[in-house]
This record gives C-alpha cells, structure tokens and sequence, in this order.
C-alpha cells in the first residue's frame, strides 16, 4: 500500500521553453516543442506512511539538503491533495546518465516522481493529468511524460497547459542527438532564475514570443513532412534566439563558454562539409547536435577530431512514463 515506482526519460527541447506567466502553475509564456530521449532516465519510488513525521529525498542513494526536500514536499502536497491524505513520504530517486558532467535533468525527475505517486496514491490520472501535474514539479517534466516528438500546449491556467505526443509516423527512430558535455567552471545561472530575468528585463524578449510562435509551425510542419533540413534549420535557429535574449537581460548573462563556441563551430563545418546536423542548447555549456541515424558514425568521427570520445553521448528517441513493479515493502 502507498507504494509506487516509475521510470522517466529526459527531453530536449528543439522550440525552447523560456518564460513563466505564472510561477506557482508553471504556466509558459510560450508553446515548446520537445524529443525525448534514450539515452538519461530517472527512476523514482515513493513511500507514503503515517509513519513518518516527515519528508525525505535520496539522490543516488545521497539524503538531500531541505532545499531539494522542500520542492519535493511541495510537489508531494499537489498529490496529497489530490489523494486526500496527510501521510509524509519517502522518495528515493537514481539518476541514470552516462556521465557525471551535469546531465541530471528536472524533466526526467519530475516526470518520474509523478507517476511514482500516481502508482502510490492509486490516482488513476491519464496521460493529460500526468502532463498537468509534472508541469507543477518542472516545466519541461510535463513533456517527459510522453515518448518521441512532444509539444507543450503552454494554456492560460493549470486545466489548459499540459504536453501531447505530436504525430510523428515514428520519423524519431531515425534520428540521433549527439551530446557534446563542455565542463565549464563558471557558477551557473539555474533555468528557473534565468528565464524570469528574461522575461522581465531582456529587450529581445518580445521578439522571442513573436517568432518562437512560428518556429513551432515551422517545426511541426518539418515533423509531418520528414523534412530533417527544416527541423534542423529551425532548431539551431530558435535555440541561438533564446541564448540571445540572455545577453539582452539586464544584468546581461550567458550560459556559453569557450568550448561551447567551439562545438557550435565544429558543428557548422561538419555540415559545411555534408553531414546534415544542427545543434541546439539548453541553460548549460553543453552542446547538443540533432542529426540522422544514418549520419551517426561519421559525425562522430568528426567531432572526435575536436573532443575527447569520453565528452561525446549518443542517444536515440526515447519512450514516455513508465510504471515500474514495487518490490515488496518491508
Ligand atoms: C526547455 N529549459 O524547453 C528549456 C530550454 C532550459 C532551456 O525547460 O522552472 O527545469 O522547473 O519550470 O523545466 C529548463 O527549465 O524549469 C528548461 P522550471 P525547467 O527544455
């Protein structure tokens, strides 16, 4: 009883999410469109009992500080309502990534815990209300819950902005993206910090909102068709928009280091030579190159002459939410 576990795999946007209009629903300024991927996932379990006084989260076996527990508790309170109960929980949640180069992602974790207490809490939400109630822990964990290509309907309150499966005809299985993990010293700006002071000091912002409106045509458009010039195209675009409207915030900040230049170069000449790819980025220094299955290996052997192989990932298109079997409670 009050067990549940559940397996939830990490997205990357190709239309970016970058601003909130409001911040306890998490409701986006803009509609994002999303892959998810294979390659990092998280699995979450959750144990509620009227034993215990109070919450507690493990990370890769690691009790966390009260900052990560209180946005777990937070999120624990949206299901506990929804659950009628008062009972505290246990949450131990294991970050499955290549590498430890700061691949953790909010979107495979959130998107994990929710189904985890959907399981525990017997709340019988459909996919819909999974999306919802993700988009309340994270953003972006709303369009984890569903495999292959998503967008994320932003909506003006919490009934009208969850995440749906965009129809695809599977073109997914025949694409890659290529992980370029670039280890920066520099303190990062969090997502969550970096988009509000976009949205409320960046004179590009308005710009952002009008174009990113069309690139989500566009790049849909691009789905339907197959069109990989098209997605690519306007993925690399909308991706250097949004880190434009970072240098325009005041005061003005970027998430590129050096290295991240030097992938995104290394990447235009590989496709200046004929291999179609396109990179994209995200509120971090690494970089992301979408490209064809077909073209994997020969991209590879490119960036390699640039990178070290350990700061290079491969990863397919992923699968949405999964409950996973509770081992027996002790
Ligand atoms: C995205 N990012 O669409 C964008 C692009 C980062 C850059 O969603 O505040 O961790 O929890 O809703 O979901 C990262 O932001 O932020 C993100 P919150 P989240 O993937």
């Amino acid at each position: 009883m009050y067990n549940g576990k559940a397996r939830a795999y990490t997205n990357i946007a190709l239309i970016k999410y970058w601003g909130k209009k409001d911040q306890e629903l998490i409701l986006p300024m803009n509609n994002s469109l999303s892959l998810t991927l294979d390659a990092f996932h998280t699995e979450t379990s959750v144990h509620f009992s009227p034993d215990y006084t109070k919450d507690s989260f493990y990370l890769d076996d690691l009790e966390q500080d009260a900052k990560a527990t209180t946005k777990v508790s937070r999120f624990l309170d949206l299901a506990r309502k929804k659950a009628g109960i008062s009972y505290c929980a246990c949450v131990k949640s294991q970050n499955f990534v290549p590498t430890a180069a700061g691949l953790a992602s909010s979107a495979s974790g959130l998107a994990a815990l929710t189904g985890a207490c959907n399981d525990a809490l017997q709340l019988g939400l459909s996919d819909k209300e999974l999306s919802q109630l993700a988009r309340r822990g994270s953003g972006s964990a709303c369009r984890s819950i569903f495999g292959g290509f998503v967008e994320w309907e932003k909506g003006d309150s919490d009934e009208t902005s969850f995440a749906q499966k965009i129809p695809s005809n599977n073109w997914e299985e025949d694409l890659a993206m290529i992980f370029i993990l670039i280890n920066d010293q520099k303190k990062e700006v969090s997502s969550r910090d970096g988009m509000q002071l976009t949205v409320e000091t960046s004179a590009y912002y308005d710009s952002w909102l009008e174009t990113t409106a069309k690139d989500i045509q566009t790049a849909k458009e691009a789905i339907l068709q197959q069109d990989f010039q098209a997605l690519g195209e306007v993925t690399e675009s909308n991706g250097l928009k949004m880190h434009a409207t970072t240098l325009a915030a005041v005061p003005p900040f970027t998430y590129w280091s050096p290295d991240s230049l030097r992938a995104m170069n290394t990447v235009r000449r590989i496709r200046k030579n004929g291999l179609s790819c396109y990179f994209t980025m995200d509120a971090g220094p690494n970089v992301k190159v979408l490209c064809q299955k077909k073209d994997v290996s020969a991209i590879l052997t490119e960036l390699q002459k640039e990178f070290e192989e350990e700061q290079l990932t491969c990863a397919y298109a992923g699968k949405g939410l999964k409950s996973l079997e509770m081992e027996v409670s002790k």
